[in-house]
């Protein structure tokens, strides 16, 4: 059966190791599958929940087109295409905000994280933010969603919104029920500075996180400054509980090769700290070097960029229109 692929990435720049680890690595196997149908979303509109500086936002939105190119998603294959240009995505998420439940987005952890203590004072898109997410994946019948380990709860919100929307107006089967594609081992990517706190865009030291822009000596800077200990690498799983670092840059190395991360764990147990970080640097200069000078290259391009994101809008309208107007119909407007 095809799968049908639905995912989004925020233009919030910086994009980094743990978006590439967990989410677009795992869009670029799912767009050489001739099996799927794949859209890759830039989400601009979820990205103004937190505020943005509308010259750089623009800049940011080629980017990650850039990224998603230079990772190697084909344009041809699969649709990208920019959340702002495509209405039905505003108005499915009003539509669907009266089918969600304030109990169940009181639950979302990462409104708790991002808004801090000061929840007053935030947003009500950075509340509301799970509920786009729902329409964004609804509206393309969208049958898979591969993401990090961090949107696990907003699937589940997502799945919840589909299956009371269809049990309210009688419409069986009407929003498919997505599945997530989280990647079993290493789907959480942590900071180079501290091991309990995810990988991400706004922390302020961009010592925590290696940057798909990042040339090479950036890159070793980085990984010789990441937060370790002096001790012998570690010969246990049980051993790496009250390493979180060292167990972050270990499922790093075997995400980034491909390995399974007991045998990464096998191949340096016992070993210096430092020769690790050799190796490490050495196989992320290998990987990120062809993807940071490709979109390097592509950000001088563009008109190619901006048409690529022209095509995707008029295909993922053609889609998201049609899904609309049966969902006008069914809630009888
Ligand atoms: N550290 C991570 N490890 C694994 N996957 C991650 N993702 C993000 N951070 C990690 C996954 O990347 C995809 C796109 O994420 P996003 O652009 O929607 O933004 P985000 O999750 O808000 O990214 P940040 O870096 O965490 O931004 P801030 O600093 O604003 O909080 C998603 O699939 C996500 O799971």
């Amino acid at each position: 059966m095809e799968k049908k692929i639905f995912s989004g990435v925020q233009p919030t720049g910086n994009l980094h190791l743990g978006n590439y680890l967990g989410a677009i690595k795992n869009f670029v196997e799912l767009n050489n599958d001739n099996n799927n149908s794949c859209i890759f979303c830039v989400v601009d509109l979820h990205a103004i929940t937190v505020n943005q500086d509308p010259k750089e936002l623009k800049d940011n939105i080629r980017e990650t087109v850039a990224t998603f190119i230079a990772s190697g998603i084909d344009p041809k294959k699969s649709i990208i295409f920019n959340q702002s240009q495509v209405s039905a995505h505003s108005e499915a998420a009003w539509i669907l905000s009266c089918t969600a439940r304030m109990g169940w987005l009181n639950r979302m952890t990462q409104f708790k994280e991002k808004a801090g203590k000061d929840k007053e004072k935030a947003s009500i898109g950075l509340y509301s933010y799970p509920v786009l997410m729902a329409a964004d994946i609804l509206l393309y019948d969208s049958t898979h969603v591969p993401v990090g380990d961090d949107q696990k709860q907003h699937l589940e919100l997502c799945r919840d919104i589909a299956q009371k929307f269809n049990s309210d107006f009688k419409a069986m089967d009407f929003f498919k029920i997505p599945e997530p594609l989280i990647k079993k081992e290493f789907s959480r990517i942590m900071s180079l500075k501290d091991g309990t706190k995810k990988m991400s865009k706004s922390e302020m030291s961009d010592l925590s996180r290696i940057n798909l822009t990042d040339n090479d000596d950036q890159i070793i800077n980085k990984i010789k400054k990441a937060k370790s200990d002096s001790l012998p690498m570690p010969s246990s799983l049980e051993e790496l509980s009250s390493r979180p670092e060292v167990k972050n840059l270990i499922g790093i190395y075997a995400s980034i090769s491909d390995l399974d991360f007991e045998k990464s764990l096998n191949e340096f147990s016992g070993k210096n700290i430092s020769e690790f970080k050799e190796k490490l640097s050495e196989i992320l200069v290998d990987k990120i070097k062809p993807i940071s000078n490709d979109i390097k290259k592509l950000l001088n391009e563009k008109s190619y960029l901006d048409k690529i994101l022209l095509d995707g809008r008029s295909k993922a309208n053609d889609i998201a229109t049609k899904k609309i107007e049966k969902i006008h119909e069914i809630v009888g407007f």
